[in-house]
């Protein structure tokens, strides 16, 4: 397993690379993967809370509702192994569930986030074992080796499957479906397709904190690669590409410019863009299919009463 600080260097360097790269190509875009540095977590945490963001509450109330038949699917002895665990606020709800709980292990590239989420964990459930791994979930994970022969239930909640391209989330899952074993199973929250006139809100909100949780991407570059980016003079956009089942999100400049990032110039037109995140929405059975693209069985989903949000369960099959 890397250490803490290995593990930063290398999400530092792939940083760099990615930004310069991205800045290249037309049309420019960045990974969203890197809008979590510790300010980004923080945004992020306020976002879940806006009264236009319906995901985290509607996922937050199917998680509390069936918890029990959560729990009784995932049976006893297992160790929860969740991917982009954030502030571990919904996971808080599955360990209560599940009493006789291993281990929890905790993946995300936010170190700020997994030490913040670890702290609070630990003070709650005092007899648990919390496990944190600071990097990419896309990539092969090294469990430590006690929890080889311990059941595992992946938790991905959140949506974040949403940020990833169709093919780049079934890649995602077969790696799940290796790393959680033969009889591990994933617990899933995925957003539901749904009217444009409730989704742009929810990611254009009127306080301005998904704007300030995109253009702080920005404030990352001229802090950590000597970026001179004026944030003043870039601006948030939110899109509904009803073509791609998604919301696109953007960082646009409101002039033409030139900026430097590690002493690369780069010019903008007026107008043109950043793609910094995709966010697809899901039917029901795009779920399915996706789940049974990678192997696994889709066994069960709940769904809330204004059909906003999913969590699904995916097993090995029978
Ligand atoms: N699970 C929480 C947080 C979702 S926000 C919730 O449902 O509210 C997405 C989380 O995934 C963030 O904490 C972010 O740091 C993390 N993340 C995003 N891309 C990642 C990647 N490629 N690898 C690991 N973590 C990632
Ligand atoms: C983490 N992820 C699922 C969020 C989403 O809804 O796509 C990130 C986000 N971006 C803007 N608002 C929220």
């Amino acid at each position: 397993m890397q250490t803490i600080a290995q593990a930063q260097a290398t999400i530092q360097d792939d940083f760099a690379t990615e930004v310069l790269n991205g800045l290249s190509r037309r049309p420019r875009s960045i990974p969203c993967r890197f809008l979590y540095d510790a300010r980004g977590s923080e945004l992020f945490e306020q976002i879940t809370g806006l009264e236009e963001y319906y995901p985290t509450r509607t996922e937050i109330g199917l998680l509390e509702r069936h918890a029990d038949d959560i729990a009784e699917m995932a049976g006893e002895d297992v160790a929860i192994v969740e991917f982009g665990s954030g502030s571990s606020r919904k996971t808080e709800i599955l360990i209560a569930a599940l009493p006789e709980l291993d281990a929890y292990v905790a993946i995300d590239i936010s170190a700020a986030a997994l030490s913040e989420a670890a702290i609070r964990l630990r003070e709650r459930f005092p007899g648990l074992e919390v496990i944190t791994v600071t990097g990419d979930f896309n990539d092969a994970i090294d469990l430590p080796d006690k929890l080889i022969r311990t059941r595992k239930l992946g938790f991905f909640p959140g949506s974040t499957i949403g940020n990833l391209g169709k093919n780049e989330a079934i890649g995602f899952l077969k790696t799940a479906r290796e790393l959680l074993g033969a009889d591990g199973a994933l617990l899933i929250g995925v957003d539901l397709k749904k009217d444009e006139s409730i989704l742009v809100p929810a990611y254009d909100d009127s306080e301005g904190v998904t704007a300030a949780f995109n253009l702080n991407l920005l404030t990352r570059i001229n802090r950590e690669l000597g970026g001179t980016f004026d944030l003043a003079k870039f601006a948030h956009e939110a899109i509904y590409n009803a073509e791609a089942g998604r919301m696109e999100i953007y960082i646009t400049s409101r002039e033409d410019q030139e900026v430097t990032v590690l002493g690369q110039p780069f010019s903008f037109a007026r107008g043109e863009r950043i793609h910094t995140e995709n966010s697809h929405k899901y039917a029901l059975a795009d779920i399915a299919a996706m789940a049974e693209a990678a192997g696994w069985t889709h066994a069960r989903a709940w769904v809330d009463d204004n059909n906003l949000f999913s969590v699904n369960m995916l097993t090995q099959a029978g």
